[in-house]
């Protein structure tokens, strides 16, 4: 990785900490976040703010991961109102084009704004124990007020905010109550980073409707008051170099090994997806079943493997959602099972290790990545990286509404998921295309995941975050 692009102490403010409770004691999560800040944080120290359902017993420290943790305690109710209310059944649904229909209420905003300040209080506790005032980067929508809270909290730190998920268009922020406060919140960080030009777009766009006045000037903005606020799209991705050692390690070998010897004679579709409605994983199901009502001879032929982990279950639609995916699987499996033959899907609703996830990516000959709406998707990323490492040549389906698909042009195979019959054709078209091509495709997919990893996005946003806090 390059040189780090601040001297300052980093302190990241997120939802969650990066850390789990493992039966070995308090672990660092794997993930890429982590992956890629850990480098900046050993060089520059810092710490990480965020909630944890069993905050008073949070270690300060945990084993690799060089930084202080200070666990954010909310109570049952904050929860409710901040987490699985305004986060996840309000600002969820409307940020990915209302592919659910998003709940205003007054309660859970009240939850939102009392939180944000928590944190705000929280932040500025740890901020005024640092010998030096360090960069601030809040992480996504669950925390949009807080740039603006921190702002008068902590006056001498440069402040940045990113978001994970989509920007929508001004009509559909329009639709909150609270739009104003949100955008607020936000344009009071030096630089405010999306995964797209679509995103950031969307977001100029909302604030130009909300302030007369306001002129964009290439990505920065020049707010009435006189201050300027970049508005910035970097692509968040993975650690190319350890995905691709993962490919190929003994353990995923190993677990390669069983699942080749379980699937013989098939070819794979897979789809790896956080059990979430935004994910298409009900119309790539029904996809999957006009395909095997059109081609019986499939039905023997191919298998179709869902890895859904298991999320947000205490939110109404996520349950729904749950019983309408395995309805499915039941009817697609009880209809088109041949005897004396496997069935043609199979289901697993948990996560899976790194390992055998690896393994997986490597089995597939086409992975489907079909969200009706996806801020970026790593999971695109992830396969891509993992069959180029081992000289693969799986194919790539993958939604026009995933942000990844501006990176990827037009190697994947582009898809619609909300034309279920077009995706069964494409789904068909995927399997027939000629070895050469695959290969050509897989490889100009993994160069350009190599050529904007996860540590280029790091570097990116705290480059342009200190920068940002330098002008005017
Ligand atoms: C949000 C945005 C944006 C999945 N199954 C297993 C497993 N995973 C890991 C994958 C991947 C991660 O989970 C999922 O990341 P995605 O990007 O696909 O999706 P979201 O969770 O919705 O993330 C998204 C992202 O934030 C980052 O900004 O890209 O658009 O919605 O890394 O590897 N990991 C293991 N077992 C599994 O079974 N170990």
């Amino acid at each position: 990785m390059s040189d780090v692009p601040t001297d300052r102490p980093l302190v990241v403010i997120a939802n969650r900490l990066p850390v789990g409770k493992t039966d070995d004691g308090w672990k660092a999560s794997a993930g890429g976040l982590v992956t890629a800040l850990r480098p900046v944080i050993e060089q520059t120290g810092g710490a990480w703010i965020g909630w944890d359902d069993d905050a008073a017993s949070v270690p300060r420290n945990v084993e690799g991961l060089a930084c202080d943790l200070h666990a954010v305690a909310l109570s049952r109710a904050q929860v409710r109102g901040y987490y699985h209310g305004f986060s996840n059944r309000t600002v969820w649904p409307l940020f990915h084009d209302l592919v659910a229909q998003p709940v205003i209420d007054r309660s859970w905003w009240r939850a939102y704004s009392e939180v944000n300040t928590h944190f705000a209080e929280v932040v500025a506790d740890v901020v005024k124990k640092m010998p030096t005032p360090p960069l601030l980067w809040v992480q996504d929508y669950h925390l949009m007020l807080l740039p603006e809270m921190l702002r008068s909290r902590c006056p001498d730190s440069p402040l940045g905010f990113f978001l994970h998920i989509p920007f929508p268009p001004p009509e559909l922020v329009a639709r909150l109550p609270w739009r104003n406060q949100l955008l607020e919140g936000l344009l009071a960080a030096d630089a405010v980073g999306f995964h797209t030009r679509h995103y950031r777009d969307n977001f100029v766009r909302s604030v130009q409707q909300l302030y007369t006045g306001v002129s964009a000037l290439g990505d920065t903005l020049a707010l009435p008051d006189g201050r300027h606020v970049r508005a910035v799209a970097h692509p968040i991705s993975i650690d190319v170099d350890e995905f691709s050692e993962l490919a190929v390690a003994d353990e995923t070998e190993a677990e390669l090994a069983e699942l080749r010897e379980q699937f013989a004679g098939r070819r794979i579709f897979l789809g790896v997806d956080r059990l979430d409605y935004t994910k298409g994983i009900r119309h790539r199901l029904e996809s999957i079943q006009l395909l095997l009502e059109r081609n019986p001879a499939l039905r023997r032929e191919v298998a179709f493997i869902q890895i859904a982990v298991p999320s947000r279950d205490d939110v109404k639609e996520y349950r729904e959602l749950r019983t309408e995916v395995e309805t499915e699987v039941g009817r697609i499996n009880g209809r088109f099972t041949e005897p004396g033959h496997d069935v043609p899907v199979h289901y697993l609703y948990r996560g899976v290790s790194r390992a055998k996830l690896a393994a997986y990516y490597r089995l597939a000959d086409v992975m489907c990545v079909t969200p009706l709406k996806d801020g970026m998707n790593l999971v695109a990323k992830e396969f891509v990286t993992c069959q180029a490492a081992a000289g693969g040549d799986g194919v790539l389906l993958l939604s026009e509404f995933a942000g990844a698909l501006l990176e990827f042009g037009h190697d994947p195979v582009r898809c619609n998921p909300f034309d279920i019959e077009g995706m069964s054709y494409l789904m068909e078209a995927a399997l027939d295309l000629e070895a050469d091509d695959r290969r050509a495709r897989l490889r100009r997919l993994a160069e350009a995941v190599r050529s904007w990893d996860v540590f280029r996005w790091v570097n990116g946003q705290l480059a342009e975050i200190e920068r940002s806090s330098r002008r005017p």
